[in-house]
């Protein structure tokens, strides 16, 4: 049964393309530095927003038809989401998809019950990738949506409501293997506080460093060897959010002895919601050795949460591949936690979502490592630390100097130093002599 019936396979038709569901950029077999587009460029779909919103907000209901022909809360209803994914991601050329549990069934009364389906959806999740050789970015567990959860899952003041949480923590890490998923994802939920008034800040986050630490000594024991990551947020839900930003959760990560199998995933949304950008957040995982993978999407300048709008700033794609190729790649992926704005309802806008983001992002690439061939930022970034090129740059460098040798120096100099031109506005007339011609 096709659910996309109307839409076409979509493929790469170059820039001069006329056609609406055509990409202009993204060509995955393309090679841009030495690697394919696909390569750099790992896309996945967010079960979630692609398969399971449908336009609700805080003001209305439903604007959009996600039911695909089944009753919704109903295994039919799960049954015909995977079919429709799975169509979706291969008509769109999207190679892997992200999920919570309770992205995949409805929820049970019972735990048991709820692993019962979750292991008869992952049957048949099992044979549509084996058919079409489809993949799993990662994997996650939802402990935010429930009513038991509302005062946090590993950050809980209920040791039943923590012991639920280890649970979907374990049955989402067992699924995120079965699918071969490249990383088991922690995002904070509702990790945080709404008041210190009642709450234990630092017991809460050992409690947290516990729950991650068995997470990651069960995922070893059962054969994962992926990236356990965390995907910093500063609020929303939660006023705080105790994975405030990426400098945070890494020191969080050091703190607890457990940022040698975590990285970040970082979402640009957050970033912007952190008083960041997308690519500091990047630059700060990346120089910690702890980029993993991305959360593709892009907030409103002007709203205050988490938008979720697709991709589509070529500024901030360029910016973010610039991060993405000088480390080298990612070892995750690039997932749109993303989903269309609540009145473009219908599934032509689902394409057009995802032909914008990807090709955002394959623009970018391409803009990035024009920027990279260039020279002219590398090279002027270069010269800008040259005085670090000498004799006593290097001794410092290498720690093999003292305050007052390094005060003799300064002593001894006639006048003071000019440190020389930062150079921002030319080195932005360059971005857009690149990014325009
Ligand atoms: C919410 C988060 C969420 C995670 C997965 O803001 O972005 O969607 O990516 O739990
Ligand atoms: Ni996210
Ligand atoms: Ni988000």
């Amino acid at each position: 049964m096709a659910y996309f019936p109307n839409l076409p396979k979509v493929s790469y038709a170059g820039t001069d393309s006329k056609g609406d569901f055509t990409f202009r950029y993204y060509n995955p077999d393309r090679v841009v530095l030495g690697k394919k587009m696909s390569e750099w460029l790992p896309f996945a779909m967010a079960w979630w927003h692609n398969l399971g919103a449908a336009g609700t907000d805080m003001f209305g209901g439903n604007t959009a038809d996600k039911s695909f022909g089944q009753v919704p809360g109903t295994m039919e209803h799960a049954k015909a989401k995977v079919e429709a994914g799975f169509e979706f991601m291969q008509k769109l050329g999207v190679e892997y998809f992200c999920f919570h549990d309770v992205d995949l069934v409805p929820e049970g009364a019972t735990v048991q019950e709820t692993w019962d389906r979750l292991d008869e959806i992952a049957d048949f999740i099992e044979e549509k990738m084996k058919q079409t050789g489809l993949k799993c970015l990662w994997g996650t567990a939802n402990m935010f949506g429930a009513q038991r959860y509302m005062n946090g899952a590993g950050s809980s003041n209920s040791v039943d409501v923590y012991c639920c949480a280890a649970a979907q923590i374990k049955k989402a890490l067992d699924l995120t293997v079965r699918f071969g998923g490249k990383g088991y994802v922690f995002w904070g939920g509702r990790e945080g506080y709404e008041t210190l008034l009642n709450t234990d800040v630092r017991f809460e986050q050992e409690n947290i460093a516990s729950l991650m630490t068995m997470a990651r000594d069960y995922g070893r024991s059962i054969g994962f060897t992926g990236d356990f990551l965390i995907e910093p947020k500063p609020k929303e839900p939660m006023k705080h959010q105790y994975d405030f930003d990426a400098a945070t959760a890494i020191g969080f990560l050091r703190q607890y002895g457990l940022d040698k199998d975590f990285k970040m995933n970082i979402e640009a949304n957050h970033a912007t919601l952190a008083g960041h950008t997308f690519q500091h957040e990047l630059r700060v995982s990346a120089m910690n050795g702890m980029l993993g993978s991305i959360d593709a999407n892009t907030g409103d300048y002007l709203l205050g949460w988490d938008t979720d709008e697709f991709p589509y700033d070529i500024y901030e794609t360029t910016n973010a591949m610039l991060e993405v190729i000088r480390a080298g790649g990612l070892t995750g992926g690039f997932n749109f936690d993303a989903k269309n704005r609540r009145p473009s309802n219908t599934p032509e806008d689902m394409f057009h979502a995802y032909i914008l983001g990807m090709d955002a992002f394959a623009l970018g690439l391409l803009k990035a490592a024009e920027l990279i061939e260039d020279g002219r930022l590398d090279g002027f970034r270069a010269e800008r630390y040259s005085s670090w090129n000498t004799e006593l740059g290097r001794a410092i460098r290498e720690g093999k100097t003292d305050l007052a040798s390094l005060a003799e120096h300064a002593r001894t100099l006639e006048g003071w130093p000019n440190p020389g031109s930062g150079r921002q506005e030319y080195l932005q007339r360059v971005v857009n002599e690149v990014l325009f011609g």
